[in-house]
């Protein structure tokens, strides 16, 4: 990636979530430096503020269990929105979450747009589940369970835009990395939707790079975009303890960091999701500046540039 303009979007939204404090996860993005950042790497970046969600009329929700489900729904729509404007300027967009159901608005806008310009929308989801759940088949009820599902097309979610979703993400277009932690119900959809699942066992044997390798040389073959969507809890817990859901075992330091190098090489990625830290369960900011340093190793921080002769 070369110099751009990046756009900051908070989406302060927390109703997908099984507990309350991701609403301040956008403003703690940026006291832990976000834009500074950045503009210290060579790029423009302006930041949006928080959008609001679109004032829906109270639907009650297909099944009782559900949890804020209308609130989800203004949240979709409106993202869904901003994500499909955006898609269309020559700006890199940021969404500071919040829960992950932000991702139901983001990642259907830009898979709406990609459609638009013809080319096929990649997503690759690092996370330690796999939010493939739908509305039937979560058990919960947390909406952040369920994203993924619905932008792959999966049944069941008409009222989240209020229509038919038109331009839903090819399940064979969506890379699962770091997952540990997968409902039994989910496990059947996800085999049956075709999604590409890497597990930490995977990553375990054969090397986090060696996972993400193909996935990105099938993006650039396909001319695709690659919408990244970044949940805290793809982290381990010992390094990251800011989000609700944590799962032992998630990506070290040194993994995290060579996947946003090498997401940055392959200078593919066309949009970003940061989710589910909740400042509330922080450590004195630590997993916010976690978070912080990941997105510099994004857009081009290294410690050393390679040699451009060999010796
Ligand atoms: N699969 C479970 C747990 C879960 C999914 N995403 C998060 N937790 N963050 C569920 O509730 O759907
Ligand atoms: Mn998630
Ligand atoms: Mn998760």
């Amino acid at each position: 990636m070369t110099s751009e303009d990046i756009v900051l979007v908070g989406a302060p939204i927390e109703a997908g979530a099984g507990r309350r404090g991701c609403v301040m996860g956008p403003d703690a993005f940026r006291t832990a430096g976000i834009s500074e950042a950045l503009t210290d790497l060579g790029h423009r970046v302006r930041d949006l503020g928080n959008l609001a969600p679109e004032a829906v009329e109270r639907v009650s929700a297909p099944l009782a269990h559900l949890k804020n489900y209308n609130d989800v729904v203004g949240w979709t729509r409106s993202l869904h929105s901003c994500a499909k404007n955006l898609a269309n300027d020559p700006v890199f967009p940021i969404y500071l979450g919040g829960d992950h159901a932000l991702a139901a608005g983001t990642v259907t806008g830009h898979a709406a747009a990609a459609h638009d310009l013809g080319r096929p929308l990649f997503v690759l989801w690092l996370d330690a589940h796999s939010d493939f759940n739908t509305l039937e088949s979560t058990q919960s009820g947390n909406l952040h369970g369920t994203p993924l599902a619905f932008a792959a097309g999966l049944p069941g979610f008409d009222g989240f835009l209020g229509q038919p979703l038109t331009h839903p993400v090819d399940p064979g277009n969506i890379e699962i990395l770091g997952v540990r932690s997968i409902d039994p119900e989910e496990r059947r959809l996800l085999v049956k939707s075709g999604v590409g699942v890497r597990d930490m066992r995977m990553i375990d044997e054969k090397g986090i790079g060696s996972l993400l390798a193909p996935f990105l040389e099938r993006v650039s073959a396909e001319n695709g975009l690659l919408h990244v969507s970044l949940d805290v809890d793809f982290l381990d817990p010992e390094i990251a303890p800011a989000v609700g859901t944590t799962v032992p075992g998630g990506a070290t330091f040194r993994e995290a960091h060579l996947v946003m190098e090498m997401l940055h090489d392959s200078g593919l990625v066309t949009s970003l999701d940061l989710v589910e830290l909740n400042p509330f369960l922080d450590d004195r900011g630590r997993t916010a500046r976690l978070m912080v340093d990941l997105v510099g190793s994004l857009f081009g921080r290294r410690v050393f540039d390679r040699p451009t002769r060999s010796f």
